[in-house]
């Protein structure tokens, strides 16, 4: 079945759509809401956090991490990849595009996105306490990456709501996947990171993306992540 097809068929497609992954993993979350926005049903597979299951080790033998999408039980790893995979596999005209078409603004929001994946994640492990390193220095890197990216936010959205313009797209789905994370990470470091007044753009586009309907119910609340963060567990396989 194709699954951009309907009826029974796309019943059986989307059945054969299931997600190796955590309710708190930034990595994750983007893919949920990819998926949602795709309006593809997905059967959802928790790790368990330092117990992998033979299906992760199976599915992702060389990094063995999450998230995995299997799709008719083939394996795609990488949050990235995953999304461009679903992107490319669930076309038509009732599932929202996640790139944008024209090439230029593709390698713009690619950019962007490992950008936001290099600076963002490994400085919020840092503030979290799982990785070495300092902690006023990773403030330092997150808000410098804020500052470009109140720019960037300005350039990709020309006056519209998203990175993506009218709607979310690529970098919205990688970097909004990061941000239940900020409170948490101001929590447990006791560092304020996301200031309104200096990123006015950056915070009204954090409000917008966490209140849309495709997101909010895979946003985890902050409390819990700071529990999740601080639990003994994690602490002893410190990468969420
Ligand atoms: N670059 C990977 C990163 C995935 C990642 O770091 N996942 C974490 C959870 S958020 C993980 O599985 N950690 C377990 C480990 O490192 O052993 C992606 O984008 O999918």
């Amino acid at each position: 079945m194709a699954p951009n097809g309907s009826g029974e068929e796309e019943a059986a497609a989307a059945a054969a759509v299931r997600v190796i992954g955590g309710w708190a993993s930034h990595y994750a979350i983007r893919v949920y809401v990819a998926l949602k926005l795709k309006g593809v049903e997905y059967e959802f597979l928790q790790e368990v956090v330092g117990n992998k299951s033979e299906l992760l080790l199976q599915s992702n033998p060389v990094h063995k991490k999450i998230p995995v999408l299997l799709h008719h039980g083939k394996p795609v790893a990488e949050s990235m990849i995953i999304l461009q995979y679903i992107d490319e596999v669930w076309v038509s005209s009732n599932r929202p595009a996640i790139l944008p078409a024209d090439p230029y603004e593709r390698a713009v929001q690619r950019f962007w996105a490992q950008y936001v994946d290099d600076k963002i994640a490994p400085a919020f492990l840092v503030l979290r306490g799982l990785t070495n390193g300092d902690k006023d220095e990773a403030a330092e890197q997150v808000s410098t990456a804020l500052e470009h990216l109140e720019e960037a936010f300005v350039k990709c959205s020309q006056g519209k709501h998203y990175f993506g313009g009218d709607r979310i797209g690529f970098l919205d789905l990688v970097l909004g996947s990061h941000l239940g994370w900020f409170k948490a990470v101001e929590k447990i470091s006791g560092i304020k990171l996301l200031e309104e007044a200096k990123y006015p753009e950056f915070t009204a586009w954090a409000d917008r993306f966490c209140t849309h309907h495709a997101v909010k119910d895979v946003m985890p609340e902050t409390d819990k992540l700071v529990e999740f963060s601080t639990s003994s567990a994690v602490k002893a396989k410190p990468t969420d």
